[in-house]
């Protein structure tokens, strides 16, 4: 009877959840928000001449891999952490490292295994055994293709390479069209868009598209202030018209070497440090972008072993830092809570459930949620995550700790967004403040975390000088 009538109480009095918030992600945005870091491979004619860019020109024939191991490549992403491999099958001269059927410019009339090699065959095989989200770069701009001064006629060549791609190595998660090159030429960016939503609706049209944005540098770093909701400068027929805001998430490209998206000989001085990266790592992910780090295979068709140590060193170090979530075993309270329901409360915040959030009434735009770890401790890293499924909201933040009998503001900073991290001062104190100061509507967070970083991990000192 007790039971009955206290589950009769809280139906009737259950709070329904805040109401979306401007734009959403799509469930395929959210999923690929949560792979957070990915790998790209600049991989085609251009590593077998030292260039970045090749005119077109180059004999298909100088395309020979020595030991190529696409298996390794996955392989490598995988072990450090990455949730997704993004691979060239066409840069901007026009050849392409998988057997199309559009065009002679191909591997098909490279000597490497008697022109039957596949490039794209071992890496997406690998990727989707892997569980690796698999994803093309198809260059629009060609220097080769005699048919590119015929936009139309270029146009269905281009629209039935994307069919092989998104055919031939399906389930393909995110198509990335660069811009680079094509000032003045006119595509049929529609039409693409729709053959993709017709073929593979589960992909993500990349940078010249609607899906995922260019963060806007080749640097790996997001803006402090990061907001997922942008005009789309492509509008997609059906889904968005022109000038419509929509959910627009970051993603930030960067190559390992400095400067070198494709392979060059004796370029390993220009390998990026552990530091450089973990700066990368924290100005990317931990700002709530995608992190697409471009690591180049060589000669042979295998990744450096140099690069694929480094990665290595990055995950280890990230993951030592992030192993241990001081919040877990800590009493959290709040200023605040949705219909004083513990479904809404702070413990939602560490329960590890994507689909659990602590919230407060819709008329509340600051509130605080407080980290009581019972005895004092030491900690110099906070991650924090809204519930974005439901919109982003919080804009600005700030963190404070209970020391010498007061409160003490740490950091204070603007979004949250899918994720941010904030490198503190090292501090031992035992209660820990997260206040949301402003908000666009009720705000919704998913997570917190509190951590004391690894050792090999940056010191709070770089960070403070970041923008
Ligand atoms: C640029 C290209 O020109 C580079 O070669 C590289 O592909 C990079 C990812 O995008 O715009």
């Amino acid at each position: 009877m007790t039971i009955l009538i206290s589950s009769l109480l809280s139906t009737i009095f259950s709070m329904s959840p805040p109401a979306a918030f401007g734009p959403v992600p799509t469930p395929r945005q959210l999923a690929w928000q949560r792979m957070e870091y990915g790998m790209f491979c600049h991989f085609g004619i251009n590593t077998f001449h030292n260039q970045e860019w090749t005119d077109g020109t180059k004999p298909p024939d100088s395309f020979l891999p020595t030991a190529f191991n696409g298996r390794q490549w996955a392989e490598a992403a995988h072990a450090s952490g990455m949730q997704y491999l993004i691979i060239t099958a066409k840069h901007h001269d026009g050849f392409a490292i998988y057997p199309t059927n559009h065009g002679a410019y191909n591997v098909k009339a490279s000597p490497w295994r008697e022109g039957k090699g596949d490039a794209l065959r071992e890496v997406a095989d690998a990727c989707h055994e892997l569980g690796l989200m698999f994803g093309v770069y198809l260059s629009p701009w060609d220097r080769h293709d005699p048919l590119y001064t015929d936009p139309p006629a270029y146009d269905e060549r281009f629209k039935a390479m994307l069919g092989e791609l998104l055919t031939w190595y399906a389930p393909v998660g995110e198509v990335w069209f660069d811009g680079a090159g094509s000032e003045g030429h006119v595509y049929d960016w529609e039409g693409y868009y729709q053959h993709i939503r017709k073929l593979a609706p589960e992909a993500l049209i990349a940078i010249c598209g609607p899906d995922i944005r260019w963060v806007g540098n080749e640097d790996g770093l997001a803006p402090d202030t990061l907001w997922n909701t942008h005009e789309v400068v492509n509008p997609i027929p059906g889904e968005t018209g022109a000038n419509e805001v929509r959910w627009w998430p970051a993603e930030c490209d960067v190559p390992i070497r400095k400067g070198q998206w494709f392979y060059h000989t004796d370029s390993e001085h220009n390998l990026r440090s552990l530091d450089e990266l973990l700066e990368i790592y924290y100005r990317s992910v931990g700002r709530g972008a995608a992190l697409l780090l471009n690591v180049s295979p060589d000669r042979r068709g295998l990744l450096p072993e140099s690069d694929t140590r480094r990665l290595e060193e990055l995950w280890d170090v990230v993951s030592e830092t992030f192993k241990n979530n001081l919040a877990e075993n800590a009493t959290l309270h709040a200023s605040h809570i949705r219909g004083d329901s513990k479904q809404y409360g702070p413990g939602c915040l560490v329960d590890n459930n994507q689909n659990t959030f602590w919230s407060v009434h819709d008329d509340t735009l600051c509130a605080w949620v407080e980290v009581d770890f019972r005895e004092p401790k030491s900690f110099d890293r906070l991650m924090v995550q809204e519930h974005i499924a439901l919109g982003q909201r919080v804009q600005a933040h700030e963190i404070q700790v209970f020391v010498n009998d007061h409160w003490q503001s740490i950091a204070q900073s603007t979004t949250i967004g899918y994720k941010r991290i904030h490198i503190l001062p090292p501090t031992t104190a035992q209660k820990v403040r997260l206040h949301i100061t402003a908000s666009k509507a009720t705000p919704i967070l998913e997570s917190i975390g509190i951590y004391r970083a690894s050792s090999r991990d940056l010191d709070w000192s770089v960070a403070r000088e970041w923008k």
